[in-house]
């Protein structure tokens, strides 16, 4: 089998990366190792940055996130039992974000997929990239015990952090960069109403917690736990309990709970690669970088990568620009370690960590009273979290 465009992965990157090229007549086949309905079953980010929603909207899906997404003007910071508000909009001349899980974002990516009938192998087994540094590059693949092989133009390593791709660079050529946060975030999914209009960032001297949502009517909760901990150690009750003692009283008050839907543990990694290219592949999404979810950065910086891939793709194949091929690496980068340094500025400033001296314990304080009480401090978070902009790929 041949195609231009072989994409290892069907999360969000992949999905994402292939509607945009199958829209712009490049074509293209996903390999996903999993089913569909595991990739669904992943409950994941919530928050999509102006630029992914407008990236979106390109792929063609935008009517439901239209319809059914929660357009945020603002957000809100919790410390010192003081809430404060960021006026998203209002400092960043407009922009906003959207509350629309990631769930439903591959679900829509799925279906359009499947409508335009473009080539997404579920369950492959032993995927390999060969050739990546000639002009003929394949992946080889199992499917129903038979060796399959496909040669293309391109492989995007689409494929997460534990995937192939990523692998695949010689280790010799890849500089790695790294670090392993002290704590893990246990998040709850509930069909409970949201506690806030507004999604809530609480420092707490017994840790971070996060109130944010899916809908007028599903609740996702975060709370900081140390990384010893395992999900049976948290009943439901005991996650209630704990996230009202993160919460001003009036706040907990009006906490609803319920049966959580998902309750599930992540540990805290800030990653990148670099290069994110090596010959005719290129790594896209948590194949390339992982950030602490403090910055609702992940799914965002995924597609971002997407964003630059595509456009130069259809330079090549539009207009036989093969010069901006080997931009790619530093086009990403530029963005995703601005999106790194955000995630983990946020970090430090919102988590306790139990390894702070009493001077760090006064620098974070000094921080949060700058960062939450400055119009400079205020600006920096609204533009970051709201995603900065995109360089035009010329
Ligand atoms: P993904 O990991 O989503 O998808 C990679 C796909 O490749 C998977 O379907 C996998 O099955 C497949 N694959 C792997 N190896 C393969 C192989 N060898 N062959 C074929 N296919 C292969 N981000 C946020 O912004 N906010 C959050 O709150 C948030 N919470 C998270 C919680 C957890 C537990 C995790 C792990 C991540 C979280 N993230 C969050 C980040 C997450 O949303 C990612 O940024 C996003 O899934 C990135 O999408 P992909 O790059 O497509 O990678
Ligand atoms: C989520 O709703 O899953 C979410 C929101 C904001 C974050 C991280 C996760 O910073």
């Amino acid at each position: 089998m041949k195609t231009r465009v072989v994409i290892i992965g069907a999360g969000p990157s992949g999905l994402l990366l292939g509607q945009l090229l199958h829209n712009a007549g490049i074509p293209n086949v996903i390999i996903e190792r999993q089913t569909p309905e595991y990739v669904l079953g992943r409950i994941r980010a919530g928050i999509l940055e102006s630029g992914t929603v407008e990236l979106l909207r390109q792929a063609g899906i935008g009517e439901r996130i239209d319809a059914e997404g929660l357009v945020h003007h603002g957000v809100e910071f919790l410390f010192d039992a003081r809430r404060i508000p960021v006026a998203l909009e209002q400092l960043t001349g407009g922009k906003c974000v959207t509350v629309y899980g990631q769930t439903e974002v591959t679900r829509d990516l799925m279906a359009a997929r499947q409508r335009c009938g473009a080539r997404t192998v579920y369950g492959a087994g032993r995927v390999e990239l060969h050739d990546t540094k000639s002009d003929r590059p394949c992946v080889t693949y199992e499917e129903h015990g038979e060796r399959c092989r496909i040669e293309c133009d391109f492989i995007a390593g689409c494929d997460g952090f534990h995937g192939v791709s990523r692998q695949t660079i010689p280790a010799a050529t890849r500089r790695e960069y790294e670090r392993l946060w002290p704590f893990g975030w246990l998040g709850l999914l509930a069909d409970t109403p949201p506690v806030n209009n507004e999604l809530i960032y609480a420092h707490h001297a017994r840790g971070f917690a996060l109130c944010s949502q899916r809908s007028l009517t599903r609740s996702r909760y975060y709370l900081q736990v140390p990384l010893s901990e395992q999900v049976d150690m948290w009943p439901d009750e005991r996650f209630w309990q704990e996230l009202k003692r993160r919460l001003p009283s009036d706040l907990a008050a009006r906490l609803v709970t319920g049966h959580s839907l998902e309750k599930s543990i992540a540990p805290l990694r800030s990653y990148v690669v670099e290069p994110m290219q090596y010959g005719r592949l290129f790594l896209v999404g948590d194949a390339a970088h992982i950030v602490p979810p403090t910055g609702a950065k992940g799914l965002n910086l995924a597609a971002s990568d997407v964003n630059y891939l595509w456009r130069i793709l259809c330079a090549y194949y539009h207009q036989g620009r093969s010069d901006l091929l080997s931009r790619y690496s530093a086009y990403a980068l530029d963005r995703v370690w601005k999106g790194e340094r955000f995630s983990a500025f946020m970090t430090h400033l919102l988590h306790d960590f139990s390894d702070s001296t009493p001077f760090d314990k006064k620098m974070q304080e000094a921080d949060r009273r700058y960062y939450l009480g400055s119009q400079a401090g205020l600006t920096t978070i609204a533009e970051n979290y709201v995603g900065l902009p995109f360089e035009t790929v010329a």
